[in-house]
């Protein structure tokens, strides 16, 4: 659509709704009539055709805000840009208003978000199946230095979702509900396509609670829908857990048959025409469930089974054992006893077979292992990174690639970058479009062309101009939303993700205390470094808080001392989600993923900071492994023990974080946390525990790699001066990026597991 014609659609709209011109309009106006046209472009587009089709099941879907992206995928996002500047607006500022929601935690979220991106854009049948959670995972706020949890209620009047006719009732022991099905389109970019997003609602939700996010539990009905991940830490919360499940399976297996049955294909050939892909093991009832509802349609146990395992697809996102979902048969038996003979069955018939107990479904405790049932009823079953897979195979699942060799596969994880490069950072994107043309957007491989500039002065210094600007942005909008001046000329090392001790943010705590101490002993860094975090801890999760109030006490240490913070600053980003990261990706210099070796399946994050000319500082572990292998060891700074060796010291119990404690150098920054300094701006009992943990317990090794770190870290603030071997290293980056698009991704998953056409 040329600009002519766009003005035409605004004006027209402007007028229909507001009976005002867009100039007239005030941004939350103009946000809306975007979004309704743009809705109407989306839903004026039909689904790909194909006698296969894929259902992308997950708990999560980490959409973000939707406009600028569905505006990309309608190739209309340019020409909107230009529209609204001279209409006196920008998208920016229209983009602004837009509520996010918050549908999923992390990096398995994401990834569901860019997948479904990937698979329209690719022009494949495949929807996604998930849950309307009205105040999504929630809203994060500091508060004493503290986070605070509060409802984020993103659904207003006018959103994305779009209604429809269609609802199940799902079957509940001792009561039913119904299950109603809202939509989000998703157009597929350089293609006439929409897929769609079917989120799963009840009939009628509970109200908002009053403060905080605590809410009756009980109470199913009304609040299943209310939070993704509700607090587990009670029986009530994990029931609950299980009604959601339970609740989105059923109605996503009852849409599959109900579209079987509107193409005229019979549910015998079901493994035909349906691909099911279970996104780690939220989703796993699915398959007792599909089994139940076949057998109801007249199909023999033997012939169900068989229908589910060549439908369904596991991927698996972790190996670590909390995150391995178990639930008692009890919960099971009070939230859908119809399924519970069925999974005795599977267990029963895995049992005649195999008498190893690691494969059971059911264990001696009456548990069922869903990522067990999975595997067993699955027809493929695979990692998200290479290293992530080859540990899958050989320790972690290795008693089920010995039964099942073929099924196991790895997809090494990727991102869009429609919106991980165009829609967030479009100044490189311009500047590679100078550089090798737009034939990158298609197929971002081509970004390998780059390589050609890298002795380019020119290049190379409009590429670091164009991180300076980014880094211009940030600083403006950190200082607008949040009151936090810095400095744009230091050097910015981020670290954005979810809270955990396995990715140990308290590892990069540490790295802030030697600096700060290093200064306070007058000992000046090279040049000025901004340590940014973002990222929420889960509510029940204590540690995880902890180390939060541990990084809020150091911002404020830092900011308030004259004599350290012209040449240190510490910023904890308020609310971290997919818009931040929007902000913060483009202005990274320094990409912290430095997870203890072999815990971090794959790391997304890493992708889109590395396709914006960030250097990774890491350790060889998921995605890392694959950069640094693309990329060579002179453009990534690793460090750390390796996955073998972490993997060997858990298994002979031969770590004992008190050895590395009383290093002299580790001991001083570990009772830092604990100083009079300190304790005069935090919560004496968190820090203490905190202390504790991590020179008693230190669960995630932070202290076995804490000095190569900060080692490692210096090298990198050292060989930032030299700017312009750093803008090849940014450029190699750029280059080797393309690898990592979720469009490649998604391609294998057609090809090795879906064959969707
Ligand atoms: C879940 C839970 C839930 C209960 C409390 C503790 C806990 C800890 C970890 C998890 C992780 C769930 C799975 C997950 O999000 N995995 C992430 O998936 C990404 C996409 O494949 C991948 O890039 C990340 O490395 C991986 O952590």
């Amino acid at each position: 659509m040329n600009k002519k014609t766009l003005k035409k659609e605004i004006t027209k709209l402007a007028d229909n709704m507001y009976h005002c011109t867009p100039a007239q309009c005030d941004t939350k106006q103009l946000y809306e009539i975007l979004l309704t046209m743009t809705q109407t472009f989306s839903q004026k587009r039909s689904a790909p055709h194909t006698g296969r089709k894929v259902y992308y099941f997950s708990a999560e879907f980490l959409i973000g805000k939707l406009l600028s992206n569905n505006l990309l995928a309608l190739g209309l996002f340019d020409t909107t840009r230009e529209v609204l500047a001279e209409m006196g607006h920008s998208l920016a500022e229209v983009e602004a208003v837009e509520p996010e929601p918050s549908l999923g935690n992390g990096g398995l979220g994401r990834l569901a978000a860019c997948f479904l991106d990937s698979i329209a854009a690719l022009g494949l049948p495949g929807d996604g199946v998930g849950l309307n959670y009205h105040y999504g995972l929630f809203r994060q706020k500091f508060e004493n230095r503290k986070q605070m949890e509060t409802p984020n209620a993103w659904i207003e009047n006018n959103s994305w979702l779009i209604p429809t006719d269609t609802q199940f009732t799902v079957p509940f022991g001792g009561f039913d509900l119904t299950a109603k099905m809202f939509d989000i389109a998703i157009p597929g970019a350089n293609t006439d396509y929409a897929n769609r997003l079917h989120l799963f609602d009840v009939e009628h939700p509970g109200a908002m609670p009053e403060s905080g996010i605590s809410f009756d539990m009980t109470d199913i009905a009304h609040q299943l829908t209310s939070f993704l991940y509700p607090d587990d830490s009670t029986e009530e919360g994990r029931l609950l857990r299980v009604y959601q499940q339970y609740f989105m399976v059923s109605a996503g297996a009852q849409l599959i048959l109900k579209e079987m049955d509107a193409n005229g294909w019979p549910v015998e050939a079901l493994s035909k025409h349906v691909v099911v892909q279970i996104n780690d093991t939220h989703p796993s009832m699915v398959i007792p469930e599909l089994i139940r509802l076949l057998v109801q349609r007249g199909l023999s146990m033997d012939d169900a089974i068989q229908q589910v395992r060549n439908t369904c697809a596991y991927t698996n996102h972790t190996i670590l054992a909390e995150a391995l979902e178990k639930w008692p048969v009890s919960y099971i038996q009070k939230v859908a006893p119809q399924l519970v003979p069925i999974i005795e069955e599977l267990d029963r018939r895995v049992k005649a077979v195999w008498s190893d107990p690691a494969v059971a479904i059911l264990d001696q405790e009456q548990r069922v292992h869903m990522a067990h049932m999975d595997i067993h009823y699955s027809f493929s079953v695979n990692g998200v990174a290479q290293l992530h897979t080859d540990i899958l195979k050989n320790s972690e699942l290795k008693a089920f690639n010995d039964i099942y060799p073929e099924k196991f596969n790895n997809k090494t994880n990727g991102v869009t970058f429609r919106r991980w490069l165009e829609a967030c950072n479009p100044a490189l994107t311009a500047l590679i479009d100078d550089c090798i043309g737009k034939t990158w957007r298609k197929d971002p491989q081509k970004l390998t062309q780059l390589l050609s500039f890298t002795e380019d002065e020119k290049v190379l210094d409009r590429l670091l101009e164009v991180k300076q600007s980014c880094k211009n942005t940030l600083c403006q909008r950190l200082q607008a939303e949040q009151g936090i001046t810095l400095d744009p000329n230091s050097i910015f090392d981020i670290q954005i993700k979810r809270l955990h001790e396995y990715k140990r943010q308290q590892m990069n705590a540490l790295f802030v205390i030697h600096e700060y101490l290093q200064i306070k002993a007058g000992n000046l860094p090279e040049r000025p470094v901004t340590v940014i975090f973002g990222g929420k801890a889960a509510p029940a999760y204590i540690m995880a808080k902890n180390i939060i109030h541990l990084i809020l006490c150091l911002q404020k240490l830092v900011e308030s001392d004259p004599q350290v913070s012209p040449w240190l600053r510490v910023v904890m980003v308020e609310n971290y989600n997919v818009d931040w990261a929007a902000s913060l990706i483009p202005a990274c210099d320094v990409s912290e993923q430095i997870s203890l070796a072999s815990k971090e399946a794959s790391g997304t994050g890493n992708m889109k900071f590395m396709a914006n000319g960030a250097v990774t500082l890491g350790t060889m572990d998921g995605a890392n492994v694959e950069i640094a292998q693309l990329v060579g060891e002179e453009n990534i700074y690793t460090f750390g023990a390796s996955s073998e060796k972490v993997i060997d010291l858990y298994a002979s119990w031969g770590y004992h974080a008190n050895e590395y404690y009383h290093h002299e150098n580790v001991k001083k920054l570990v009772d830092f946390i604990v100083s009079p300094e300190m304790i005069a701006l935090g919560d004496e009992a968190c820090l203490r525990e905190l202390w504790n943990d991590m020179q008693n317990k230190d669960w995630f090794m932070a202290l076995l790699d804490v000095e190569a770190y900060i080692e490692a870290k210096n090298r990198v603030i050292h060989e930032y001066g030299d700017r312009k071997t750093w803008a090849k290293k940014m450029l190699v980056n750029i280059a080797k990026s393309g690898y990592f698009s979720s469009d490649r991704t998604i391609a294998q998953y057609n090809e090795e597991i879906w064959h969707l056409n």
